[in-house]
């Protein structure tokens, strides 16, 4: 069985958002026509406590893009985002909720940050997705969000690693590109690590 992973679709990834992602928003009518090909949809929620490691603000005298060690790995300080409960934390107006049988959220220790879908940076936690995906039946994972270079690489790195099969499509994820081409790298470490990067119109109804 194929399920659809909406990674991090939440308003501070929009534009406008804390830490927008350049045409966020573009992605949502991509997902939108995706969805009624997947009986199995579920999301994660970035949901960072406010005195998370990861934000800039909780290191003084440093600034977002700085870069740190958190949790006993390398860390790239971020604007203040997700915040538990904010508005910014929210899913995106934009998508349906009706149908997502089951939100993960990440990030929430704030010793560690967590870019993954599956497992924390540090690979201590599981979020409980990948035993989810495991019990009810889910072999092949298609994976859709924000952000390419971070999340939705680290997601589907790992779903490769738990022994998934991994589509990723393209025209439904945006990176951050805080180097230019960090998406493009992603898309081929994702490659490389056997996911599918694809444009979607194959998946069968
Ligand atoms: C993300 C940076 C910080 C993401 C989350 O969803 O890709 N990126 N937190
Ligand atoms: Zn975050």
């Amino acid at each position: 069985m194929r399920a659809l992973l909406l990674v991090d679709i939440q308003n501070d990834f929009l534009p406008g958002g804390a830490l927008a992602v350049p045409d966020g928003d573009q992605i949502l009518p991509v997902v939108e026509e995706l969805r009624p090909r997947f009986s199995r949809v579920i999301a994660t929620q970035d949901w960072h406590p406010a005195d998370h490691g990861s934000f800039a603000a909780n290191h003084p005298g440093k600034a977002p893009g700085d870069r740190v060690e958190l949790g006993g790995v390398p860390q790239i300080l971020w604007p203040v985002h997700c915040v538990q409960h904010s508005q910014g934390a929210e899913l995106a107006p934009g998508l349906r909720r009706e149908g997502i049988e089951k939100i993960f959220r990440k990030g929430t220790r704030p010793e560690v940050d967590s870019y993954s879908a599956f497992f924390d940076n540090a690979e201590e936690c599981s979020t409980g997705l990948g035993e989810h995906l495991r019990q009810t039946g889910v072999e092949e994972v298609w994976v859709v969000g924000l952000a390419t270079d971070y999340c939705v690489l680290f997601s589907a790195l790992d779903a490769r690693r738990l022994g998934f099969e991994v589509r990723v499509v393209a025209p439904a994820c945006r990176g951050v590109e805080l180097r230019p081409g960090d998406s493009a790298r992603a898309f081929a470490a994702m490659t490389e690590a056997g996911a599918r990067v694809v444009d979607g119109v194959e998946v069968e109804v």
